[in-house]
């Protein structure tokens, strides 16, 4: 280390020798135990770097809960110092966009030693499979890109001729069809696809279909953040902004408990957020919210008194909704149907009461009692929820029950109470983008083929040759919640260009036999990630540090936060073989004989000037858009693209420099958002997007939709329907209460330490942050574990290794596992010493195709022939 300083030091290191004694550096680091080297360092070259270096906006491009601005000072073309934002001071009402400690760590993955070096494929890979059953235990053969290229094309004209398009599943993250290489597949006739509610779980579907959407985007349905300070209550429903949504967000719910707002929390998990806002805990058990909300119902339909104690909101009822009594039933259906009885018990003699529903969701029937109160309409309430209650099993209605209590209490459509769903980068902070990133202006193409599988079946599909087609598309295509069709389906290639599926999809043990099976599998990435170790060719991709430039959320859903817009520059070259995924879209096209230029019309820098260029931002009317940033003829020929000159609300050489436009917020000004604000002043003028216009809490639509789907069944009114691996299923007897084989519940809280996998291989963050099982004190102690001790966590599905964290604040019965931990089997004992999640779930997928992450059955018990060793201690994976 001290030598690599002192050529640093030096400034005669060149860029290319200082990246490779970064690697090197960074390995020895890795193996001896992250020591303070690495500060001391960034203590030398800091005075050094701040006389001679600049600081370039640097990407933070992954799909965390925020977009900040992160910037490197690159000193002759070395990062040696990292920082945040400090181009305005920071203000509650116009605040900084500042990194957290995973974007601040950012350098270290870049340039760590574990970054693939090179194009790989695995020594006994053959075309055709060689032996299969090796895969993520083969060793690595280093190839050119040339070779890599070759066997890729041969092996797809093969399959294709042997067996078609559709036995190509290409599985591109998130969607299938964003990434680069689903343009040069589409013209090369095609691929099946693979779909995932991710995220949203039953938000996917189940808010459109009932008019509980705002705006087309999920997370959009509450007010802006201003307005959580006219909040007198404020319900949170499975949230913690505080690990899950970096960025402002947290700040955003402290001022509105400065400005007097009592907060609540209904979550199996007491999290950093509840606690930092100092919330009252409501316990649920996990996937049981639907139970305690018809409860909550119940109380406030039984202790209503229009004069004495007016708790609903009649009027509301009567005027927006569709379902809730005998007298508002939709045409045509039978009126007995109707939510407010099916509530009371009328016809099907169960009353939702307090105690029917304590003994399913654990919380204290008085604490329910007193929980409906806290909703009465005449008391200023916010109730936001995150989606992670939703990505369960049998969900569907409960997006549907959430927006049937804030419409029985009329929290929406006014200042000072809201209902809907917040999360992610734009957590606590409702409304339309203020400012808008543009488009790169490629067209889109077209897929052939129509198979799209459901990621709650695609390994099963691979191993069993069948699965149920919905329609196409990822879950954002309006063609994905068609009618259900059984199709045979015989996959040979699975070709992976993004996400970290393998690892983030439900059933990762079956995973790993599909990957077991097929005849070629692809991984583009920038480290041995899962999908990679358990691939035969795996091509190295640069990071956003070493492309031209980009806007945050380019390829993601989440842009950030309303009021900003990032734009970040080139780091560094792209590092030693690493090509960008675009590069090699376009050069496997060529090896196919697709015509490139079909492809990719305009090359990358285009596509970052077309972005640029139409980039827009709200006009100080709060209501118009026009172009943000101003762009002359110089920047356009020194950026050697084709465009016009145009005029905005800040230059390119200013955007560049700072890497943030912001909207600058004050209360009261024109940007504000008060969500359903235009449907309750003309529900006539404003339909909503549901069949009727209305809020449907009886919803014809939603219960056809998930029914013809076919993967399981729902009523067109907010129901309990026991999940899929929940509480019920951790008893042998539920009559008489006699546990069964796995008696704990799982749920995966998104973990601080990285974002989903991302993040988890920097050292930094290994040792900032371990990575144990949280479990409830007196749980551990009944199987006799205490804090520290490894522990065996066995699912239906799989078995992991974790050490134990002891805690109060996980309600008893639960375990936590934090999401995103890399798998590592150990290949004698089958076990995952890594802790990864999917492991312990299954291929189950329910109603509108949700996974149910947060549905999860498990026993636990103190493990003793090995302790493992903290994750900062692993040797890095590193090939070459
Ligand atoms: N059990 C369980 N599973 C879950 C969840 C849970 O709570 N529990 N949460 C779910 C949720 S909400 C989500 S959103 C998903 C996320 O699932 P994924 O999207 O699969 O997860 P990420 O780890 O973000 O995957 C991003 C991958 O892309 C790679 N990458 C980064 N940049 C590039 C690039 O330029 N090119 C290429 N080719 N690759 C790049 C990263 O290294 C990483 O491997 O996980 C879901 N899975
Ligand atoms: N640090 C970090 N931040 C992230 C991510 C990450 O991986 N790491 N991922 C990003 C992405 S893509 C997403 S989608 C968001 C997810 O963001 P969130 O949905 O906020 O993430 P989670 O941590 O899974 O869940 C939030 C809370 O829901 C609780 N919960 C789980 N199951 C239930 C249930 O059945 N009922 C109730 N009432 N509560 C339940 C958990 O205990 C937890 O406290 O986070 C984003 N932000
Ligand atoms: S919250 Fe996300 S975008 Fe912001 S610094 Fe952290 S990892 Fe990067
Ligand atoms: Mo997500």
């Amino acid at each position: 280390m001290s030598r690599l300083l002192d050529k640093i030091n030096d400034q005669k290191i060149s860029r290319r020798n200082f990246l490779k004694a970064t690697a090197a550096g960074t390995a020895s680091l890795a193996l001896a135990g992250c020591g303070s080297g690495l500060t001391s360092a960034g203590e030398k070259v800091n005075a050094l770097g701040e006389e001679q270096g600049e600081w370039i906006p640097a990407a933070c491009w992954h799909n965390c809960g925020g977009r900040c601005l992160n910037k490197a000072l690159v000193v002759d073309g070395v990062v040696v110092r990292q920082k945040t934002d400090d181009t305005h001071e920071d203000s509650p009402d116009y605040p900084q966009q500042r990194g957290c400690l995973r974007g601040r760590s950012q350098r270290q993955q870049v340039f760590g030693a574990d970054r693939l070096k090179y194009p790989m494929k695995r020594k006994h890979w053959q075309p055709g499979g060689g032996d299969k059953s090796l895969r993520g235990k083969d060793e690595w053969e280093r190839i050119s890109w040339d070779e890599a290229l070759t066997y890729i094309a041969d092996e797809l004209q093969r399959v294709k001729k042997d067996y078609g398009n559709r036995s190509i599943l290409h599985i591109g993250g998130w969607s299938s069809r964003i990434t680069d290489i689903s343009r040069t597949l589409g013209l090369f006739g095609g691929y099946c696809e693979y779909w995932n509610t991710n995220s949203f779980g039953s938000w996917a579907m189940t808010p459109k279909t009932v008019g509980f959407l705002q705006l087309g985007v999920w997370d959009q349905t509450v007010n802006d953040r201003f307005d959580l300070r006219n909040c007198e209550t404020i319900i949170m429903l499975s949230m913690n902004p505080a690990w899950s949504a970096m960025g402002s967000s947290s700040w955003h719910y402290l001022q509105a408990k400065k400005a007097g707002a009592k907060f609540i929390g209904i979550d199996p998990f007491y999290n950093e957020s509840y606690s930092m806002l100092g919330a009252e805990w409501v316990p649920v058990r996990p996937s049981t919210d639907s139970a305690l909300l018809l409860a909550i119902a119940y109380v406030l339909i039984t202790k209503d008194h229009p004069a004495m104690n007016p708790l609903i909101d009649w009027e509301f009822l009567n005027k927006y909704c569709l379902g809730f009594d005998a007298e508002h039933m939709p045409e045509g259906e039978d009126p007995q149907g109707n939510f407010k009885d099916y509530v009371l018990g009328t016809y099907d003699g169960v009353p939702k009461t307090p105690a029917w529903a304590s003994e399913i969701c654990g919380v204290d029937k008085i604490q329910i009692e007193k929980l409906a109160m806290e909703f009465r309409k005449d008391k200023k309430v916010a109730f936001l929820c995150g989606m992670a209650s939703a990505r369960t099993t049998n969900s569907d209605n409960l997006p549907q029950l959430i927006m049937t209590i804030g419409a029985m209490t009329g929290h929406m459509g006014k200042s000072g109470h809201m209902t809907g769903s917040t999360m992610h980068a734009t957590s606590g902070n409702g409304g339309p983008a203020l400012v808008c990133a543009g488009s790169n202006g490629l067209p889109g193409i077209a897929n052939p083929v129509d198979d799209s599988i459901n990621a709650g079946q695609v390994w099963d599909a691979i191993l069993n040759g069948k699965y149920n087609f919905t329609g196409s598309g990822d879950f954002v295509s309006p063609d994905q919640f068609k009618p259900g069709q059984e199709r045979d389906i015989d996959i040979h290639i699975i070709y992976h260009s993004g996400g970290a599926t393998l690892q983030t999809s439900d059933g990762m043990t079956k995973g790993i036999e599909a990957h077991r099976k097929v005849d070629l599998v692809v991984s583009h990435s920038q480290f041995v990630t899962t999908n990679s170790k358990y691939a035969d060719i795996v091509l190295p991709v640069t990071t956003e540090w070493e492309k031209f430039g980009g806007f945050s959320g380019g390829t993601l859903v989440h842009s950030g936060n309303r009021e900003m817009l990032i734009m970040y520059s080139q780091i560094t070259e792209p590092l030693y073989e690493a090509r960008s995924d675009q590069w090699i879209a376009i050069e496997l096209a060529k090896k196919l004989g697709i015509d490139e230029k079909e492809a990719f019309p305009f090359d990358e820098k285009q596509q970052f000037f077309n972005a640029l260029a139409s980039a827009t931002v709200v006009n100080e009317d709060g209501k118009t858009y026009g172009p943000l940033v101003t762009i002359t003829q110089k920047d356009i020929d020194e950026m050697g693209v084709a465009g016009k000159p145009q005029t905005g609300k800040i230059t390119y050489r200013e955007l560049k420099e700072k890497g943030v436009y912001q909207v600058k917020r004050s209360p009261g000004d024109n940007y504000g958002y008060i969500a359903y604000e235009d449907f309750v002043k003309d529900p006539g003028k404003n339909p909503l997007t549901s069949e009727s216009g209305k809020l449907e809490i009886y919803s014809r639509q939603l219960a056809k939709t998930v029914n013809d789907m076919g993967f399981s069944r729902i009523h067109p009114i907010p129901s309990y329907i026991p999940p899929v691996n929940g509480y019920e299923d951790t008893f042998q007897d539920w009559e008489s209460k006699a546990k069964g084989e796995y008696p704990y519940q799982v749920i995966n809280p998104h973990y601080l330490r990285r974002s989903h996998t991302v993040f988890d291989n920097v050292k930094w963050l290994q040792e900032a942050w371990s990575n144990p099982v949280f479990l409830n004190t007196k749980d551990a102690q009944a199987k006799g574990i205490s804090n520290g001790d490894t522990v065996l966590i066995t699912s239906p599905y799989g078995q992991i290794l974790r050490n134990a964290c002891l805690t109060e604040r996980v309600r008893p019965g639960v375990v936590a596992l934090p999401h995103g931990a890399w798998v590592d089997i150990d290949e004698q004992t089958g076990i995952d010493r890594g802790g990864a999640d999917n492991i312990l779930s299954g291929q189950v997928p329910t109603g509108q195709g949700v996974s149910g992450f947060n549905t999860g059955v498990a026993r636990i018990e103190k493990y003793t022939p090995s302790k493992l060793i903290p994750d900062v201690e692993k040797p890095a994976r590193i090939v070459f």
